[in-house]
Formats: C-alpha cells, sequence, structure tokens
C-alpha cells in the first residue's frame, strides 16, 4: 500500500483513483530523462501527431534499451501498487508507455478504453509535470462495470477521415476488428453530453499518480497550459488476463518491430517483454526478473 489510505476499495468501485505523491522526486527525475533520451532515440512504436499548434508524442515499451525507464519499470513502487490494486501476489508488466502533450496542442485524446487485454489489467498514469483538471487524464467513474468492449467513434469512420489522434488509437485498439464492428460498442459522444456522465478527475503535481481499470472509459484534452505535460505509464496484468481476440493489429505491430512477444490472440501474456514480479502477502518482493 502507498499513501495513508488504501485506494484498492476506490478502484475497484469507481475503476479509476488518484494516489497522491506515490513516486518520489528521484522518480519522477528519472521518468524525466528517459523520455527525454527516447525522444532522441525513438522505438518504432514513437509517433509525433502534430496539428501545427503543438505536438503530441508517445512511445512504447522503450524502456527495452532506456536504462532509466527499465529502472523505473523494475524498481519503482509501481508493481507493488498495481499488485494490490489487482489484489495479486503476482503481477507482469504488460506495457511501458509515456505521452507527452506540447503547450498549446489541441490533441484531444479521445475517449476510449483499453481492450487488447482481457481480464485483470490496470495502468498506472504518473503525472511529471504539474497537470491542472482541465489539461489531464479524465474518467467515467463506474464505466468500468459497463460489461461492453466499445471502440471510439472513429473506429466505425472511414479510416481517411480521422484525426492522427484517432488514427493512433485505432491502430493501437484493434483496427482488424473493424471487419467484426458489429461486435463492439461505440464509445458516446462524451464530449456533446458531457453533463450526461459521471466525469471524475483531479488537479495533479508531479509525483501523483492515477490508476485505473483498463476498461474505465477514458480520455484528455490537448494542452492550453503553457508547458509540457508529461505523463509515464505503466500497464499491469495478472496470469488470468489474455489476449483479446480483436487484437491482431498489435500482435502484427509487435512482430514487425521485432520485439518477439510471442502473444497470440486468446493466449496469455508471458515471456521476457512482459517481466513478473511476485510478492509475499505482506507486500514483501519475492523476485522479479
Ligand atoms: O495521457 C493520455 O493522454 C493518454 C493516456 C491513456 O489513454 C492511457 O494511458 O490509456
Amino acid at each position: 500500500m502507498v499513501g495513508k489510505t488504501d485506494f484498492a476499495k476506490d478502484y475497484a468501485r469507481d475503476g479509476a483513483v488518484c494516489i497522491r505523491q506515490a513516486f518520489s522526486e528521484e522518480w519522477i527525475a528519472l521518468a524525466r530523462l528517459g523520455i527525454e533520451k527516447n525522444i532522441a532515440r525513438p522505438s518504432p512504436f514513437f509517433r509525433r501527431l502534430d496539428d501545427g499548434t503543438g505536438a503530441f508524442l508517445s512511445d512504447c515499451w522503450s524502456r527495452r534499451y532506456i536504462p532509466e525507464l527499465s529502472r523505473f519499470c523494475l524498481e519503482s513502487s509501481a508493481a507493488r501498487i498495481a499488485a494490490h490494486a489487482l489484489a495479486s501476489n503476482r503481477v507482469r508488466l504488460a506495457q511501458d508507455t509515456w505521452f507527452v502533450k506540447e503547450p498549446g496542442t489541441a490533441q484531444r485524446t479521445p475517449w476510449h478504453h483499453d481492450t487488447v487485454v482481457q481480464g485483470p489489467f490496470c495502468s498506472i498514469w504518473v503525472a511529471l509535470d504539474t497537470i491542472p483538471r482541465a489539461a489531464t487524464l479524465e474518467f467515467i467513474r463506474g464505466s468500468h462495470t459497463w460489461g461492453k468492449i466499445l471502440m471510439p467513434k472513429s473506429f466505425f469512420d472511414d479510416p481517411a477521415s480521422r484525426s492522427a489522434a484517432d488514427a493512433y488509437y485505432a491502430e493501437f485498439h484493434g483496427d482488424h476488428a473493424r471487419e467484426d464492428a458489429s461486435l463492439f460498442g461505440q464509445v458516446p459522444d462524451i464530449e456533446a453530453d458531457r453533463a450526461a456522465y459521471d466525469i471524475v478527475g483531479w488537479d495533479m503535481e508531479a509525483g501523483d499518480c492515477l490508476l485505473f481499470d483498463a476498461r474505465t472509459v477514458h480520455g484528455a484534452p490537448g494542452n492550453q497550459t503553457s508547458h509540457p505535460v508529461r505523463r509515464y505509464v505503466t500497464r499491469w496484468v495478472t496470469d488470468d488476463a489474455f489476449v483479446a481476440h480483436h487484437a491482431q493489429d498489435l500482435i502484427t505491430a509487435l512482430d514487425e518491430s521485432g520485439l518477439n512477444a510471442g502473444l497470440r490472440l486468446g493466449g496469455p501474456i508471458r515471456g521476457p517483454l512482459f517481466p513478473e514480479f511476485d510478492f509475499e502477502s505482506d507486500g514483501t518482493a519475492r523476485a522479479a526478473n
């Protein structure tokens, strides 16, 4: 457990919780430096979505070759937070990723939830800067219990009409499944009727984090502050999680990038790309690979 209060109950009920000062300045400095190095040495997953006002940058699984990001993933309290949230003595790191919204960018993170992995799956989104409520990731409280796989509206549209951010999210959320679009619901037009939803978000300081269930519908505005808004995200699963049947695009992208993830549709998330963390029931670490 991190902080004074136990966050697991709120996480289970609301699908998202803010944990204050879960990561010390040392971890924040490490993640910032790691991102800086990553931008200079991007992976095949690096994206820079530029709308002419400021860019939205991201990369994934860069901890493999950026030591600062590796340390954050393997040694910070992230694994322990995930194990507590998922009520499991064993968790695996499914993905490390980061997002930077430069000042002025109008690029929204479209409302979506993360469905390429099914089963116990949470994310820890760490603020690396002061992030006002108006620029931060927000959630529809309780939407992790809606029991549906929802795709962003753009998923159903003609790919040619998508914004850069919409295309990015389609790519990482199973665009291949368009052939079977009838199997999926559509994320409602939340922006058109925000008052109809129980939207929750927090003013954040560097070191605060958002812990959320991957099924909780989430999205973020652009960045109208005068400074970059950086966030570092680790995603965690238990042994019960499996690759969704609509995740072929992700498997193909991993194969093409040479990452050798060894994933298959419906299969477990195992192997060197997904390090395992074991904890005793009192929270002490047993071993990490
Ligand atoms: O920080 C963002 O804008 C996107 C975060 C997100 O969608 C996620 O971590 O799943």
